[in-house]
């Protein structure tokens, strides 16, 4: 459902909701000790269709650039990831979009 009064707005918030653009990433940040073999596992576990070309790909690049985007999604979902991939020793934040 797109009705949010609150958020009923002109502009870029109506311009997200028309193209269906999730409104939040979920930030993979690196570590210096977690086996990227258990990223890469996690990232499979908690995010729905993360093939392990994606999760391996995430993982590098928050290894070599100090973090990645894991997926974008909306608010409350992202905090179910998030929660879930620091329930699992991972470092993950989330910020809007
Ligand atoms: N840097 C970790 C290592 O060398 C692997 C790693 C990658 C950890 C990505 C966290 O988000 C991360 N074992």
């Amino acid at each position: 459902p797109t009705a949010s009064t609150a958020e009923t707005k002109p502009g870029i918030k109506i311009e997200r909701r028309i193209t269906q653009e999730p409104p939040y990433k979920v930030i993979l940040h690196n570590d210096d000790f977690t086996p990227m073999e258990h990223v890469v596992a996690t990232l499979r576990k908690v995010i729905p269709r993360m093939s392990t070309r994606q999760a391996v790909s995430i993982m590098l690049e928050a290894h070599t650039n100090g973090k990645a985007v894991a997926t974008k999604c909306h608010k409350e979902l992202a905090e179910l990831y998030m929660e879930s991939l620091n329930n699992e020793g991972l470092i993950s934040t989330i910020e809007p979009d």
